[in-house]
């Protein structure tokens, strides 16, 4: 497997994924910001993916998967003895509930406007508003809670980039004391640590 990424983005969540479960996967780095957008092996990044956005996958019999939410259940499934995702039912839904929320009320939701140059600041002041009520929901969800659903799953590592964007940006964690001590205890994960470190140096080096 290939995965294109790009240091701190979200495509971090499907290194983290691809640690916990042994993965045999080479990492290409893409400069999204280049024009035109640019994989290190000097691939045109357009032809890989045409809206210009990682991570996208390719998988080992050359299928070229886009968007978070899939690419996790993808590996998650590809590796069923990590157990990133139940197999089936219920469980199963509730894990890809959280995904589709994660990608949606916070990673397109509130974060893009947040982080982005362009953005002005009305857009980004609806978008703190609300982060701050998702953030809410969620350090109520994580009260007695370990992870998001029973065990971790890869809705948690998508979570865990979502909240090392929030620490980036410097939002208060003091108001969602539950959130901040899941962040923290991920943060410690082997897969989690190794996958941040190693984003955060390639990220400190292109900066
Ligand atoms: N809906 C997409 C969003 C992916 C996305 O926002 N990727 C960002 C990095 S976190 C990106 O590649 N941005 C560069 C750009 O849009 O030019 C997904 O979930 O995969």
């Amino acid at each position: 497997m290939d995965l294109y990424f790009s240091p701190m983005a979200c495509s971090m969540a499907t290194r983290i994924a691809a640690y916990e479960a042994g993965a045999d996967i080479r990492f290409l780095k893409v400069d999204t910001k280049a024009r035109p957008k640019r994989v290190e092996d000097g691939t045109e990044f357009l032809t890989v993916n045409a809206m210009g956005q990682v991570p996208v996958l390719r998988a080992d019999d050359g299928e070229l998967i886009v968007e978070n939410a899939v690419i996790l259940q993808y590996v998650a499934d590809r590796f069923p003895a990590a157990g990133l995702i139940p197999a089936e039912g219920a469980e199963r839904r509730k894990v890809q509930s959280w995904l589709s929320f994660v990608s949606s009320e916070l990673h397109t939701g509130a974060f893009i406007p947040l982080l982005s140059k362009t953005a002005p600041e009305g857009a980004k002041a609806f978008a703190r508003e609300l982060l701050a009520e998702r953030l809410a929901y969620l350090d109520a969800h994580l009260q007695g809670r370990e992870f998001l659903q029973g065990k971790f799953s890869v809705a948690d590592a998508y979570l865990f980039v979502m909240l090392t964007w929030a620490r980036y940006l410097s939002i208060d964690f003091s108001p969602y004391p539950a959130l901040s001590a899941y962040r923290d205890r991920l943060q410690t994960r082997p897969s989690v640590a190794r996958a941040f470190d190693e984003e955060f140096t390639l990220f400190k080096a292109a900066a």
